[in-house]
């Protein structure tokens, strides 16, 4: 089976009304979106996911922000989807992430920094599991997939 991330779109994008446009990234990068919904993240979610974090200075202020608007969050599979999507994203800091990616394009703050990404397989699966049930995630051909 392919390569899982768990992806989300932060409070701040989704207010700038930037979904599509992070989205078409993964897609136009030939990545699938298998799974995705908009959620009011809840309170015991947001410590589970940022649960390597606690501790640290920016935790609560973390927790806070997450929990302030919807989110989007998403499955997304692909070949290295780890790298590739953490690629797309661009660096933790926006200021010093690659122009061209989203983080580089869109982002000025560290916390709110637009897009979240699973740092591995195995978080990835630690924390798509936070959000999804097994039967949400589709399996399905993709683009030329279809057409050959
Ligand atoms: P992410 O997990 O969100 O994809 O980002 P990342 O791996 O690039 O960054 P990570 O080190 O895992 O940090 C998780 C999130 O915590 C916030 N943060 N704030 N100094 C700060 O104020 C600070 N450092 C990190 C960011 O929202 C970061 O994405
Ligand atoms: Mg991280």
């Amino acid at each position: 089976m392919a390569e899982k991330a768990f992806v989300m779109i932060k409070p701040n994008a989704v207010k700038r009304g930037l979904i599509g446009e992070i989205i078409k990234r993964y897609e136009q990068k030939g990545l699938k979106v298998v799974a995705m919904k908009m959620i009011k993240m809840k309170k015991a979610q947001a410590e589970e996911l940022y649960k390597v974090h606690q501790g640290k200075d920016f935790y609560q202020p973390l927790i806070e922000f997450i929990l302030s608007g919807p989110v989007v969050v998403m499955i997304i599979e692909g070949p290295r989807v780890i790298e590739a999507v953490r690629s797309i994203n661009g660096e933790t800091d926006p200021l010093k992430a690659q122009a061209g990616s989203i983080r580089g394009e869109f982002g000025i703050s560290v916390r709110k920094n637009i897009v979240h990404a699973s740092d591995s397989i195995q978080s990835a699966e630690q924390e798509w599991k936070i959000f999804f049930e097994e039967n949400e995630i589709f399996e399905y051909l993709c683009g030329f997939e279809n057409e050959l």
